[in-house]
C-alpha cells in the first residue's frame, strides 16, 4: 500500500472497517448499474466474427449487466445447419442397446418431472483474442432429467456409450469419403446417468429458441457447450467407444507433457468444464472505479485481481444472485487509477484449491489447439 493510502486507511480505518462490514452484511452487489455509473471500453477489442454462420450473438463482455444472460443475447454456434423444427411432427427415439425402445413426443416430455438448473455454458472455443471470447452465457434451463429415461428403457450390460444425434446436417469428409452426418456427440454411460443431465425444453421461462435447439436439447450438466447437444433426434446405446468428428477429429485438445524427460504428445477429446475467469468491465462512477467480472467452470472459492504487476488483490462475490453450476459475478473497488493505460488479470481458485492457470504454465502454453483455453484473461484499458 503506497504511504498516504496506508494513513489515510489507519486514520479512515474504523470507517473503512464498518463500510466493508456493512457491505459483507448486505452482500456486494456488481450489478445492477449505479446512477451515473460509466463502462469504460476496453482498449483491445475482438475482431470481426470471421464465421457468423457458425458463431452467432456473442456476449459482450462490458455489457454484462445481469447474472441471467437474457435468450435474445445468448450466443449461439451451429456447426452444420440451424434447423426449424415443428414440434408437432417432433418426437425423440431412445434406442439402440435397450431392452425397451421408446418414442416421446414434447408432451410426454413435458408430463415428465420438471427439473430446472442454472448453467453457465461456455464455447470450448471460446479461447480469446483476436476473434472469440463471447462463446459463454448463463441460463436457466428447465427439462426432465435424462437419468429415468435411461432407466425406463432399460440399458443392456454391453451398453457403455450413449450417443446424441441433433437433427441438423452437414458434409463431412475423412481421407476421401464425403458423407452427410448429423451433429453427434456421445458421452460414457456412467456419465450420461448424471442425475444434472436434463432433456431441456425451456429457456429462461420461454419454451428453447430455435438458434439454442428447439424443441429440446440436451444440458450436459458440467461439461463445455459441445456436449449439449441441440434439437435432438435421438438417444442410441452403443457398445464401443463413439468417434465422431465432433468426439475424436475436431473438439480434440492437443497438449505436449513431460514425462520423467520425454515430451508426450496427448490427445484428448474436450469433455467437462474447466476453472476459468475473465474481467468483464471497468465501471467509474465519479471518481470511484470498479473491475466487475465472472468466474465459473469450477465451484469458486474465490477471485484474485492483478493490476499491472501489482500483488493480487482479492475480489468480493456477489452473492446477491448465485447458483451451484451458474458464474460467479464478483468485483473489485479500483482505488484511484493514475491516467494512463493498464491491464486487469483474473484467477479464479477453486474450493478444492485449484488455480485458473497463467498464459504460459506449460497447461496452456504447451496446448497447440485453441480448444479449451481456460488460462488467465488480460484485458487492456486506458484512464483518463
Ligand atoms: N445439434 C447441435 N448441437 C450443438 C451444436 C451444433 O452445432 N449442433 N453446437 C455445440 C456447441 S459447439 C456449443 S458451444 C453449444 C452452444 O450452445 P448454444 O448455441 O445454445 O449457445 O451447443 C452445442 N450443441
Ligand atoms: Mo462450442
Amino acid at each position: 500500500m503506497p504511504d498516504l493510502q496506508r494513513r489515510e486507511f489507519i486514520v479512515q480505518g474504523s470507517a473503512v472497517l464498518a463500510a466493508i462490514a456493512g457491505l459483507y452484511a448486505s452482500g456486494v452487489n456488481a450489478f445492477p448499474t449505479q446512477t451515473g455509473e460509466k463502462v469504460i471500453p476496453w482498449l483491445d477489442q475482438p475482431t470481426e466474427n470471421p464465421n457468423p454462420a457458425v458463431i452467432q450473438t456473442q456476449l459482450v463482455w462490458e455489457d454484462l449487466d445481469t447474472f441471467i444472460t437474457p435468450n435474445d443475447k445468448f450466443f449461439s454456434i451451429a456447426h452444420f445447419n440451424r434447423p426449424t423444427i415443428d414440434e408437432k411432427s417432433w418426437s425423440l427415439d431412445i434406442g439402440g442397446l435397450v431392452k425397451k425402445p421408446l418414442k416421446l413426443t414434447l408432451a410426454d416430455i413435458k408430463a415428465r418431472p420438471r427439473q430446472e438448473v442454472v448453467f453457465t455454458v461456455e464455447c470450448s472455443g471460446n479461447h480469446g483474442f483476436p476473434f472469440f471470447t463471447g462463446g459463454i452465457g448463463n441460463a436457466r434451463w428447465a427439462g426432465t432429467p435424462l437419468a429415468p429415461i435411461l432407466q425406463e428403457a432399460g440399458v443392456l450390460d454391453s451398453g457403455i456409450e450413449v450417443v446424441f444425434f441433433g437433427t441438423d446436417k452437414g458434409d463431412v469428409e475423412i481421407r476421401d469419403i464425403k458423407m452427410q452426418q448429423n451433429f453427434a456427440r456421445s458421452m460414457s454411460f456412467a456419465d450420461a446417468m448424471n442425475p444434472g443431465n436434463l432433456l431441456c425444453y425451456e429457456m429462461n421461462g420461454a419454451s428453447l429458441p430455435t438458434p439454442n435447439g428447439f424443441p429440446l436439447r440436451l444440458i450436459a450438466l458440467g461439461w463445455y457447450g459441445i456436449a449439449n447437444v441441440k434439437w435432438l433426434k435421438e438417444i442410441e446405446v452403443r457398445d464401443t467407444r463413439f468417434m465422431s468428428l465432433l468426439m475424436a477429429r475436431d473438439y480434440v485438445t492437443i497438449r505436449e507433457e513431460e514425462h520423467n524427460g520425454e515430451t508426450r504428445w496427448i490427445e484428448t477429446s474436450v469433455g467437462r468444464a474447466r476453472i476459468k475467469s475473465a474481467p468483464a468491465k471497468v465501471t467509474q462512477t465519479g471518481s470511484g472505479y470498479r473491475i466487475i467480472g465472472a468466474a465459473w467452470g469450477a465451484p469458486i472459492d474465490r477471485v484474485e485481481v492483478q493490476i499491472d504487476q501489482t500483488p493480487w488483490k482479492p475480489a468480493i462475490i456477489d452473492h446477491s444472485e448465485e447458483a451451484e453450476h451458474a458464474w460467479k459475478i464478483w468485483s473489485l473497488d479500483w482505488a484511484n487509477p493514475s491516467p494512463g493505460e493498464h491491464t486487469v488479470t483474473s484467477r479464479a481458485i477453486s474450493t478444492t484449491g485449484q488455480i485458473q492457470p497463467a498464459m504460459d504454465d506449460p497447461l496452456i502454453a504447451k496446448k497447440h489447439t485453441y480448444w479449451e483455453s481456460n488460462g488467465q484473461v488480460t484485458r487492456h484499458i486506458r484512464i483518463s
